[in-house]
């Protein structure tokens, strides 16, 4: 289809990477020239016009680049970023990979190919099978695939010898499918992307407030007098939150950045759709950048905690919100008596920030009426990200800060339906009022017992103890830790199957058979019934709104994920299973009937997502300041305070996203605004540390974490990275995801979410 379908995208030549200072400012007009240049090359002009006019438009799909919501009642023209488009052009790509791409490559051959590779070279387009011992993968039709999978599950000791893995792209009437389908065959093993991501804000909020999600709006953060943004790099991975947040700055609110690096979109921002950003020098974004040592937030929030305290006490009644505590939280006392305890000078030690930057952000807590804190990756994926966001959670607790218009707590999602795919039930502990309700609404009966989620998963693999693994969407290889470890244990199993969009690393990590199936994305169009089916998600604000996919699949063989469960599902479970899977695929309306019935918030669903803006799920502490925790009301934890320490000699690495690529999938090689290109295999460091550990910029060097696991000290190496001098904190460096997941320890995780430590990896450098 495409002359540049196979060979002709090159890999890079290793170590041309060329370095700029980092930028001041993000989007402007590069962005836009960027993201149009992608999209041509992608897809040509007029798919181009197409697509990016249908993009986050009401009646139009759901930008399948982040969870960033849209603002309501304004989506206007070409509501889009440069990320976002750039995702759409990767998705609506004219590239394809059919059966004449996998005659023409062993597996063995595309093992040695780098994520960037695969990812450039299109949609897959055919059902395809790789049989033991063959090095090919070969086509296969659908019946005799859902036939192959179906004798597997049924060839099982138990269903727990299955697990049912999803990414945040699928669409809630997949998820919900899905979920159903996993527990109708007997199984919780529901992992998802969501325990590498934001599991650790769930465990959190749902231990503070009753609820995992965020509590605030758009309007919100446009009213707030002060927003924190801690370990979020928004310019990259939510570019349509610095419109946001430009907005709420020219209303006067006061922005602070707590995060290791400088990052552009923080700092500075041109709106690219306004004259101004297109001509002007941007807003300053950040009135204040905290340059924090890595795993030091938990350490500044109960500095700021115990700051509060202090003004508290000299003057009583003015900073703790008195009458929201007595009526509304459990745990304060305790929490402020370990408050008490803390030292200042631990604090400054532990973020690296002075002890006046404390108190001025100490003093803007107190000044402000309205406060909201945003965080994402920075804060969850650490040991401590579950006890670092109890503390944040604390500090808005103690001043009143969650249940009124211009506060509250805002984790900012990923993937673009990771919050609704959770909504929907995936999720290997789900209450029991969820699995009574679908018992209910089906006469079924599904396991209580909870399920495996990613980590236990690998583990479990690894243990013998799965055999059939299932994936919907996503990059389980790539993307978990440990990758050797789990590219081994992925091997263990009997059949491995991957309902995919793309090629990636995960589809040559097969089990002893290896089913590639091919399905719509987001931006493709979905009949089946004899009409344009539609579909619905939930983005980082509790907002549900429908998607519709406009364009013409990349080919004949794509089915939609709901139409592959469903087929699935019938040749598993049978024709006379009580769900009725067969009528899905023609009519999603009835699934959404069935959901309306079962998860609350969704009654009559079918209407209400057809509401211009779609419509918002209940949230009881933002809207009625009732806590549905186990208490009845809003606990503060009281955790002991954690912080990193650098071992002599060593640094700890963060691994992290660059500006040209979504998660495992690599669109090239310009991280922009951090002025870095040509180049993946890099490691940023403060050029202090460079000297201090004999190091020279632009040497080569290998990486080697040391983590000291239950058999002793473990070491884990990736080859061949160049040292680049970059503003990060002594003792801090920077790599990307996923080139250094081989470093991430399985066991490393972070305590109660269970999710890996990806930015907290105690790392030796030797020369190479
Ligand atoms: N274009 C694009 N958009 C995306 C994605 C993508 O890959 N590409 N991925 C999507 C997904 S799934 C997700 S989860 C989100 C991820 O969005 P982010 O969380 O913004 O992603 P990361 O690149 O992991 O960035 C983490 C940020 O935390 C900082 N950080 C690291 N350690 C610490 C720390 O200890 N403390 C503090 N305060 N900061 C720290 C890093 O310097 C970096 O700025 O983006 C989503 N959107
Ligand atoms: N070291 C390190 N590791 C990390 C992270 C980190 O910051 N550092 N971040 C973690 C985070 S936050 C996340 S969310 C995970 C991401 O983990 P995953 O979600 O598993 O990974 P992705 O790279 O997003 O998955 C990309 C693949 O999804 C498929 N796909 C794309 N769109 C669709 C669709 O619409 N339907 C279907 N069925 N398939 C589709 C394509 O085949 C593509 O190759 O990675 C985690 N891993
Ligand atoms: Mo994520």
């Amino acid at each position: 289809m495409d002359a540049m379908n196979v060979e002709s995208v090159p890999e890079p030549k290793s170590h041309e990477v060329e370095q700029h200072p980092p930028k001041g400012w993000a989007a402007g007009v590069p962005a836009v020239a960027v993201a149009l240049a992608r999209s041509v090359k992608q897809m040509g002009t007029t798919r181009t016009a197409r697509t990016l006019t249908a993009l986050n438009q009401r009646d139009g799909f759901d930008c399948p680049g982040c969870a960033w919501p849209e603002t309501p009642g304004h989506r206007k023209h070409a509501e889009f970023c440069e990320n976002g488009a750039k995702a759409v052009a990767e998705e609506a790509t004219t590239r394809t990979v059919g059966p004449d791409f996998f005659a023409a490559h062993t597996v063995s051959a595309l093992r040695e190919k780098s994520e960037y590779w695969l990812s450039q070279q299109g949609r897959i387009t055919h059902p395809m099978v790789l049989t033991d011992g063959d090095d090919h993968y070969r086509p296969i039709r659908w019946d005799q695939a859902f036939t192959l999978i179906a004798d597997e599950l049924a060839g099982l000791d138990n269903p727990d010898q299955a697990a049912f893995y999803t990414s945040g792209r699928t669409s809630n009437e997949a998820a919900f499918l899905y979920q159903l389908f996993a527990r109708s065959f007997g199984t919780n093993n529901l992992p998802d992307c969501s325990n590498m991501c934001h599991e650790s804000s769930g465990s959190a909020l749902i231990e503070a407030i009753g609820i995992g999600k965020g509590s605030v709006s758009v309007p919100d953060l446009e009213n707030a007098d002060l927003i924190i943004i801690a370990g979020q790099n928004p310019g990259t991975n939510h570019p349509r939150m610095l419109s946001t947040l430009e907005k709420a700055k020219g209303r006067g609110a006061t922005i602070i950045a707590v995060n290791p690096l400088p990052e552009a979109g923080l700092l500075r921002f041109k709106d690219p759709q306004k004259v101004g950003g297109v001509f002007g020098k941007g807003t300053a974004l950040a009135d204040e950048f905290l340059q924090i040592r890595i795993g030091g937030d938990m350490a500044l929030f109960r500095g700021l905690a115990k700051l509060l305290l202090d003004a508290e006490k000299q003057n009583p009644g003015t900073v703790f919100d008195h009458a929201f505590i007595d009526e509304h939280c459990l745990g304060v006392d305790d929490y402020l008596a370990e408050v008490e305890t803390v030292d200042l000078a631990e604090i400054v030690q532990a973020t690296g920030l002075t002890e006046t930057q404390l108190r001025e952000t100490a003093d803007r807590l107190i000044n402000s009426r309205r406060t909201i804190i945003c965080w994402a990756m920075g804060l969850t994926q650490q040991a401590h990200g579950v006890a670092t966001i109890e503390e944040l959670t604390n500090v808005l607790l103690l001043r009143g800060m969650i249940g009124k218009p211009g506060a509250g707590v805002c984790p900012v999602r990923g993937h673009s339906n990771v919050q609704g795919d959770r909504t929907m039930g995936v999720w290997e502990k789900m209450p029991d009022d969820f699995l009574d309700a679908l018992d209910h609404e089906f006469g079924i009966e599904v396991p209580r017992n909870h399920g495996f989620d990613t980590v236990d998963t690998i583990r479990a693999m690894a243990a013998g103890d799965i055999k059939v693994f299932i994936a919907m969407g996503g990059n389980f290889v790539s993307a978990s830790p440990d990758t050797h470890a789990t590219a081994a244990a992925m091997g263990t199993c009997r059949l491995t199957v991957q309902v995919s969009t793309k090629l990636n690393a995960s589809h040559l990590r097969s089990g002893s058979v290896g089913l590639i199936l091919p399905t719509l994305g987001r931006t493709d169009r979905d009949i089946s019934g004899g009409r344009k089916q539609e579909v619905t998600v939930e983005d980082s604000m509790s907002v549900v709104h429908l998607s519709r996919g406009s364009l013409p699949p990349s080919g004949d063989e794509l089915r939609s994920e709901v139409a592959i469960i469903s087929g699935l599902a019938e040749a598993t479970l049978g024709p006379d299973h009580p769900v009725p899977w067969s009528r899905f695929p023609a009519d999603y309306d009835l699934i959404r009937d069935h959901i309306s019935r079962v998860i609350p918030g969704f009654e009559d669903f079918n209407s209400k997502v057809r509401h211009p803006d779609g419509f918002v799920l209940p949230h009881p502490p933002r809207d009625t300041r009732t806590f549905p925790t186990s208490t009845g009301k809003a606990n503060l934890a009281t955790n002991p305070l954690q912080w990193l320490r650098v071992p002599h000699g060593r640094v700890i690495l963060q691994t992290m996203r660059s500006h040209d690529q979504y998660n495992t999938t690599i669109y090239g090689h310009d991280d922009r605004y951090r002025g870095i290109k040509g180049d993946r295999n890099i490691v940023l460091l403060n050029p202090e540390d460079i000297t201090a550990l004999g190091l020279a910029d632009g040497q080569n060097v290998d990486l080697i974490s040391e983590f000291n696991g239950a058999a002793g000290l473990e070491e884990r190496r990736v080859h061949a990275f160049r040292v680049v001098a970059y503003p990060t904190p002594r003792g801090n460096a920077a790599a990307y995801y996923p080139e250094t997941n081989p470093l991430v320890p399985l066991e490393h995780v972070a305590a109660k979410s269970n999710t890996p430590v990806s930015k907290a990896i105690t790392v030796r450098i030797e020369a190479c």
